[in-house]
């Protein structure tokens, strides 16, 4: 899916702004998705937290994200990224498929303190792949907590080999830079991405790389 031009032909208006990227943030309960739109946000997000009503979320956090969350970064005059907070539940995945449909990439947070939700991290990738071929890149979170997982165990927990794994990154989602770095790995493999779809054979794998590559 290409950027969307905001501009129509023969548009008497001057417009500044001619594309828009969207990118939506999942992830399980807690992964860090509305921290993560707040951190890096240009504008006032748009949240739409409730408490949290089954004991399982409550667990993890008083209040959870029910519908969407919203923010927006001007990359430069011409083009802008729209970022888009998925709810953690599972009940509300009619919100996961409304925004990946018209997704240009997105991001699966994963909580790497949280083996427990390694399963619903990995439906979430499931979900996502079969409704859209954009890419995504997977930012593990909360690295910092003392239970955190190594990442590459981690990601082949989740299911993924070398063949099968997104680029993967660690997020603090609480860090503006570290949030920056997640979104340009994931423009890098956009920009990859088209160029594949363009090329007429894939480059040959590495054979002497590791089994799975993760940024810090
Ligand atoms: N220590 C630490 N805390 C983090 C990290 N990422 C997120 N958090 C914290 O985790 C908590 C949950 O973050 P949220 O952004 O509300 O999570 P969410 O994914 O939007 O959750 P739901 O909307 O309920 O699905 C917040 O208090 C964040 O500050 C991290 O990498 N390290
Ligand atoms: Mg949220």
């Amino acid at each position: 899916m290409s950027a969307v031009p905001l501009s129509q032909p023969g548009s008497a208006q001057p417009r500044a702004l001619s594309q828009i990227l969207r990118v939506v943030i999942t992830g399980p309960v807690g992964a860090g998705k509305s921290t993560y739109i707040e951190t890096t946000s240009e504008i006032e997000v748009v949240r739409t937290e409730r408490q949290a009503c089954t004991p399982a979320t409550r667990r993890l956090k008083p209040e959870t994200t029910v519908a969407m969350d919203f923010g927006r970064i001007t990359l430069n005059p011409r083009m802008a990224v729209h970022l888009y907070g998925t709810p953690g539940q599972m009940r509300f995945d009619f919100m996961w498929d409304l925004l990946i449909q018209r997704a240009h990439g997105y991001v699966l947070l994963v909580a790497a303190h949280r083996p427990a939700q390694f399963e619903t991290a990995r439906y979430i990738h499931r979900f996502m792949s079969e409704r859209t071929l954009s890419p995504c890149v997977i930012g593990l979170t909360h690295l910092d907590s003392p239970d955190a997982w190594p990442p590459v165990e981690l990601l082949l927990a989740l299911g993924f080999d070398r063949q099968t794994c997104p680029p993967v990154i660690g997020v603090n989602t609480q860090e503006r830079r570290s949030v920056a770095r997640s979104l340009l790995l994931l423009a890098q493999h956009m920009s990859r991405s088209r160029q594949s779809t363009k090329a007429p054979t894939q480059p040959p794998t590495n054979p002497a790389s590791p089994p799975i590559a993760f940024s810090a």
